[in-house]
């Protein structure tokens, strides 16, 4: 198949539909390594990068946020989807002036997210000047200083928003804020606003602290491990290491989905003999469909079960001590526990009072219990409620700060925590600013920015007008993709800092730029510029250092952090400016201002150069909590209630084993026994038959939320095992259909997993 221009594509349109794996990885994750590396940067180089994927002194896998091993790790220490992110990097396909020349920005608009993705690596700066509708090259120096005289054009440094996705190293993400900053604005919107904002509120205000309480180590010595909206097959793969591990020593692990997800069902680990055969070890003792949005009626059901059950047996599992000794407003929590309304909490959690009774048996005998989580809870209109319940369920027992115990935000991003500790964030608090203040000798803006959906908004109100962009696309990202994608065509300038291809160097701003850089496997020093090493923080809070090794794919390339300084140097006043000239020549200065900014990080260049790296510091691990009152937060939650009007299906939409986010590697959904096309609905076969829908057959799905109407059309109707009134689509073709307006309560964050729609056959 080739597109118009007659570049071969593979992106066959005829659906294949197969059975859902009973089992992830195994022997087929080595050959769809293979496959990739082949495909990219050639099987010698692939192989040979890959042996430094995770090793010490090697780099670090830019794919998940997933931590490696403190002691012992193994030469081949990645998963498949960690082979894909590092072959798509390191491709030998390279994008040119030529490429641009060639293809206008709405050709490109027109192709497909995987045909993107197929065309090679950024090679050099390219300008999209007002009015014209191709790219052409740029120097380094004349683009910084485009960049500068749009920014000091604007009536204010409010007019401008600098969004940060999670693969920028800890240098770049800090440089980057500070730049921001020192320019005059705190309108640093982050992908986190759309990930795992919600977890960082609840666990904030419960625990005094935004992340995640347990270590690696914690899951050799739990004796449950619930496993909560995620999948962690497809997405945190060598998670499924670490749950095998724990199953064999007798750990009970249980997966609260609608979806039966296959890496849960069962793990073949690809590096083990028994595991390339197939043998798999079976990881969920019991799974628990869910309805959508069920969560926190589940967590209240199964508290009240606890009580019910301590009350039968009279003998109570709450750690009274815990409690009295570390804990704030309990007795208001147990009180609303006990009279929640069962009959309610079933139905609306969609699972039978037997089951929750069965599910609080085995978390009420737990030793060690463990709660991950990830965008099934945290996308969702109460997700900061659900997740507050579940804090709430690990107070009373006391699960948290002890060995094999504790909460575990799973979060997505390589290093998306780390650019938070680093201060990318629209609402830091005010020590940071403090910090910020003393160490730079300036009067850093205090008040609040613009979070992803509120930036934009302003940009549809006209009130930002330029977008820097230090990685990501934010374009397929965000929600509502037509709102968005006018938001963006208002603004003046866009900026995007790049790897690959994507749809926002597409749809852009009057005037773009498209600035490439480095990828973390690759060298970043030069002739004049001793070669540098940057940091990473993983979900579990440990820093380390990675450092590339193979050659930059063009010798036009800067890293993140070169090009953050060149932009600062351009803009800011020199005594300010000077600071980054610092910083580009020696990373160890920015580690340097870190550690005088950033609690945690003292010695931090000598520490991080310690194989492994160090921890930060985590109160909830020692029992220490930094909420207002010194203690841990019980919270009251209430249910969301009716949702659905008659009629309407919950939509979610969720990723492919063969995507990174908006990066559409393959054609794939190879674990859910789905092949070759991503315009699908998955549906519940009643929902189906209700609606005279066959599988296969083409629907229109069309959003609904405060009157307002979103469609889309033609995708085909798939049966698939879920609860009925549950639907699920892809991300990034279905964000069309999530409003921007309908967020979370608290965090904003875009609820992505739950979008009430109807479907109807298609007319034509
Ligand atoms: N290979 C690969 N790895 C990735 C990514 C990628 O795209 N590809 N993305 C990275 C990023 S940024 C992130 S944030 C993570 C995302 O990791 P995940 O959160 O695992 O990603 P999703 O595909 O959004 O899957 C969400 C899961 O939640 C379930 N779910 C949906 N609604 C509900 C609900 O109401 N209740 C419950 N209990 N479950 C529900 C879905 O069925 C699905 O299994 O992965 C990271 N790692
Ligand atoms: N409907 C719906 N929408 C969602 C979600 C969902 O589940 N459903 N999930 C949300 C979540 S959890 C997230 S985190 C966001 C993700 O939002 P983003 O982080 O904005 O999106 P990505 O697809 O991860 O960004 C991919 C692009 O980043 C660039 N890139 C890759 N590596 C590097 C690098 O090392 N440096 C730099 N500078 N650039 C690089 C490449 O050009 C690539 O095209 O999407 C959110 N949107
Ligand atoms: S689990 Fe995540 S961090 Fe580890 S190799 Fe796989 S994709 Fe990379
Ligand atoms: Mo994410």
């Amino acid at each position: 198949m080739q597109n118009k221009k007659g570049i071969p594509i593979k992106t066959p349109k005829d659906l294949k539909v197969g059975k859902p794996a009973d089992k992830a990885a195994g022997y087929m994750a080595v050959q769809k390594t293979l496959e990739y590396m082949h495909r990219e940067p050639g099987l010698v180089k692939g192989m040979a990068g890959l042996l430094k994927m995770n090793q010490k002194g090697g780099f670090d896998c830019s794919s998940c946020a997933w931590p490696d091993p403190d002691d012992h790790r193994a030469s081949n220490e990645y998963c498949e989807n960690g082979a894909k992110a590092f072959a798509s990097e390191s491709t030998s396909k390279i994008i040119h002036a030529d490429f641009f020349k060639k293809f206008s920005i709405q050709d490109l608009d027109a192709e497909s997210d995987h045909w993107h993705e197929l065309q090679g690596r950024l090679g050099e700066p390219m300008l999209k000047k007002e009015g014209e509708n191709h790219y052409s090259p740029v120097s380094w120096e004349d683009a910084f200083s485009i960049i500068a005289d749009n920014l000091k054009s604007l009536p204010s440094p409010d007019a401008a928003a600098f969004y940060t996705s999670g693969r920028a190293s800890n240098e770049a993400a800090y440089t980057f804020q500070l730049l921001t900053r020192m320019f005059g604005t705190n309108n640093l919107p982050d992908c986190s606003n759309m990930c795992h904002e919600s977890s960082g509120s609840a666990l904030t205000n419960t625990i005094g602290i935004g992340i995640g309480t347990v270590t690696l180590d914690d899951f050799n010595s739990a004796d449950v491990i619930l496993v909560v909206g995620q999948n962690p097959g497809t997405n945190h793969p060598r998670m499924l290491s670490a749950l095998q591990a724990a199953a064999r020593n007798g750990a009970v692990v249980i997966s609260i989905n609608p979806l039966k997800e296959a890496g849960i069902k069962g793990f073949a680990h690809p590096q083990e003999i028994e595991g390339m055969l197939g043998v798999k070890t079976p990881i969920a003792a019991d799974h628990f469909p869910v309805k959508p949005g069920g969560d926190l009626a589940l967590f209240k059901g199964v508290i009240k079960k606890i009580y019910e059950i301590d009350a039968q047996e009279g003998k109570s599992s709450v750690d009274a001590d815990f409690i009295k000794e570390f804990s704030n407003g309990y007795e208001a929590f147990h009180e609303a526990a006990l009279s929640a309304d069962m009959d309610s909490l079933v139905l609306e959690s969609g699972i039978p009072e037997d089951k929750i009774t069965r599910l609080a048996h085995v978390i009420r005998s737990s030793k060690g219990l463990i709660t991950c989580w990830a965008m099934g809870l945290t996308q969702q209109d109460h997700g900061v409620a659900t997740i507050r319940e579940i804090v709430n369920l690990h107070l009373m027992l006391g699960m948290i700060g002890k060995s094999g115990a504790g909460l575990c935000p799973v979060r997505g991003h390589s290093n998306v925590q780390g650019d938070r500790t680093m201060g990318v964030w629209e609402k830091m608090p005010s020590w940071f600013h403090d910090n910020l203040d003393e160490v730079y000798a300036f009067t850093s803006p205090r008040k609040h920015g613009y979070d992803v959906v509120e930036s934009i908004q302003a940009m549809l109100r006209g009130d930002v007008k330029s977008l820097v962009c230090l990685g990501g696309n934010f374009l397929s990202a965000s929600p509502d993709t037509n709102q968005t994608r006018k938001a963006i065509e208002q603004c003046d300038l866009t900026v995007q800092i790049s790897t690959k291809l994507n749809r926002s160097h597409a749809v852009t701003g009057k005037t773009a730029l498209i600035l490439p850089c480095l990828v973390r496997s690759e060298i970043d020093g030069r002739e004049d510029f001793k070669s540098q090493f940057i940091t990473t923080e993983n979900s579990m809070g440990v820093v380390q250092s990675s450092e590339g090794h193979n050659k930059p794919a063009t010798q036009h390339l800067l890293s993140e952090t070169q090009i953050v300084c060149g932009i600062a140097q351009a803009l800011l006043p020199e005594e300010q400016a000077s600071v980054f000239k610092r910083y580009s020549r020696d990373y160890n200065e920015i580690r340097d201002d870190i550690e005088k900014v950033i609690p945690g990080f003292d010695d931090f260049n000598e520490r991080v150069t310690e194989p492994g790296g160090f921890y930060l510091p985590n109160g909830p691990r020692d029992r220490e909590f930094t909420t207002e009152s010194g203690k841990a937060e019980f919270t009251q939650n209430s249910l969301p209630g009716k949702r659905l009007e008659e009629g309407q299906l919950m939509l979610q939409t969720l990723r492919t084993h063969d995507q990174y986010n908006t990066t559409v590697y393959g054609m794939e959904d190879r674990y859910r026994g789905l092949y070759f096309d991503r315009e699908i609905i998955m549906m519940n076969a009643e929902d189906m038959g209700e609606r005279n829908i066959e599988h296969g057959c083409k629907v229109d799905i069309t959003s609904h939320f405060k009157g307002e109407k979103r469609e889309l059309k033609n995708f085909t109707a798939v049966e698939y095992d879920m609860p009925s009134g549950a639907c699920a689509a892809y991300f990034p073709e279905a964000n069309v259909l999530v409003p921007l307006d309908k967020t979370a309560a608290e965090s904003n964050t875009p609820t992505s997993k739950a979008v009430p729609v109807t479907v109807d056959l298609s007319m034509k």
